[in-house]
């Protein structure tokens, strides 16, 4: 009796720490959501208590960054661990290169079982399955928040009715309960909440009637700003303009039509709280079928999304609602007791956590990094500075060209030409600690003179370090910020 009871206690120590270094994942993106459109993190609106309890219950970072504020170079920086110029997703347009590893593609290799449900956005109009995915599931484009239709792991393409972001979670679960439980899953779902024309489930579309939206205080705080951000206030990109539809008769600039982007901001806050739903349904499913303690969840959004500051709308600039994005992480061996993060953590440094915490290999030559002992222990030497970059949009001419250092204190954003000629913008300087809401632009005051060179001398040397020089670093002409739509098609 002795010896088949050790045997068994060790078979059973065995799978155990199997499964403790081989957890499931599940990996949920959001597009364009803000961290303040979520119960934890401030919101006193939306209420989203699926999401709050993971981070209550793990690590809810507060101070995450996408490095390009967009949505494809985001993407594909969150799978792969690079910066945009690196990878070469550097619009909306291009695909993820095929021979460039993903996590979950290092994760396949590994022995997972993986898939890919819901909106992928790189390749416009490709919908077939894509490297690194046992089962893959999207659609062309943007899909629409009704109906849309899917492509089936190349098998099949077909309209499947309902609401997105409950479609996407059906799949979800549909895959999850096919895998059996002698091998570790991978799923990464993608929802199309909370992206523009924003359009809630019918039961939430009255949810916020109540709530008063004004433009916030830096839309008319932009004496010291530089002049492209005031030509923007009327465009597809500024508060005086379309609103992604929400305002018919545009541009205006009367106070009374702020209704129009109290409407818009009440769809968008109404298309999070479905994704909140799902997010709690996933969850019961893992809880009931045991698997809820070996899945690390992670959820978060791929770009941060401007709602009004600096009388700005959508993405793609270098302030601080365009680059903040919401991680939340559930996974006992991180954390059980709601840690909270205040460390900069980037879109880059999620495929390096992700396969550490799975002990999977690591992705080689990449610019990200694991923050596991981060949250594990603490870590005097993380980052404390890094480089944003965006490059103009001949598509969408309301940004110009970014290249901005974010440290723990201060920003400095600068506007390259694009063709070697000094910046044709005024460049910014805020010191964020005092002035959290980039109210008060320094660049022009005597006394930060030597503060900026030294920001200067430390983004060149952050943006050298991953393969960028004032010879390499390519961009587009800037041709100024233009009053024309963009393309019905890719809107
Ligand atoms: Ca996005």
């Amino acid at each position: 009796m002795f010896r088949p009871c050790l045997f068994l206690l060790s078979l059973f120590l065995t799978v155990a720490s199997q499964a403790a270094t081989r957890p499931n994942v599940l990996f949920v993106l959001c597009d364009d959501l803000r961290p303040d459109a979520l119960g934890c993190y401030g919101s006193k609106h939306v209420k989203t208590p699926n999401i709050d309890r993971l981070a209550g219950e793990g690590v809810l970072f507060q101070n995450a960054f996408c490095t390009t504020s967009l949505c494809s170079p985001s993407r594909a920086s969150i799978l792969s661990g690079l910066y945009a110029h690196t990878h070469g997703v550097t619009n909306n347009f291009t695909e993820y290169p095929a021979a460039m590893e993903s996590f979950p593609q290092v994760l396949q290799k590994a022995g997972y079982a993986t898939a890919y449900i819901g909106k992928y956005h790189m390749g416009e109009e490709n919908d077939e399955p894509r490297p690194g995915y046992d089962y893959f599931v999207t659609h062309k484009g943007q899909g629409k928040y009704f109906d849309t239709e899917f492509n089936f792991h190349g098998q099949k393409r077909e309209v499947v009715k309902g609401y997105y972001t409950t479609v996407v979670t059906d799949m979800t679960l549909d895959w999850l309960k096919k895998q059996s439980a002698d091998k570790p899953w991978c799923m990464f779902l993608g929802h199309k909440a909370p992206h523009s024309f924003y359009t809630p489930e019918p039961k939430y579309e009255h949810t916020f009637d109540d709530v008063r939206v004004p433009y916030p205080a830096t839309a008319f705080q932009l004496n010291d700003k530089p002049q492209w951000i005031k030509e923007r206030l009327y465009t597809w990109h500024g508060i005086y303009g379309p609103l992604f539809e929400w305002r018919k008769k545009f541009p205006d600039d009367r106070p009374e039509a702020v209704k129009d982007f109290e409407n818009m901001v009440h769809g968008y806050w109404g298309t999070v709280l479905s994704v909140d739903d799902s997010m709690g349904r996933l969850r019961a499913y893992l809880e009931e079928t045991g698997q809820l303690d070996n899945t690390l969840i992670v959820f978060m959004g791929d770009n941060g999304l401007l709602e009004g500051e600096h009388g700005m709308v959508d993405k793609r600039t270098g302030h601080e609602a365009s680059l903040r994005i919401p991680i939340v992480a559930r996974f006992p061996g991180l954390s059980t007791e709601g840690k909270k993060i205040p460390q900069q953590v980037l879109t880059v440094d999620m495929a390096p956590s992700i396969l550490d915490l799975c002990g999977a290999p690591a992705l080689p030559k990449i610019h990200g990094q694991s923050w596991t002992k981060l949250v594990r222990e603490g870590d005097a030497d993380w980052r404390k500075s890094w480089f944003y970059h965006y490059n103009y949009e001949k598509q969408f001419p309301y940004t110009p060209n970014v290249r901005a250092i974010r440290t723990d204190e201060w920003k400095y954003i600068h506007y390259p030409h694009g063709n070697g000629s000094p910046d044709r913008h005024l460049a910014e300087l805020y010191n964020l600690k005092d002035d959290p809401d980039e109210t008060k632009n320094l660049i022009s005051k005597p006394e930060f003179v030597s503060k900026v060179s030294e920001l200067q001398a430390e983004l060149s040397k952050l943006m050298s370090a991953t393969g960028l020089t004032p010879g390499t670093d390519k961009m587009p002409l800037d041709e100024g910020v233009k009053s024309e739509l963009p393309d019905a098609k890719i809107r």
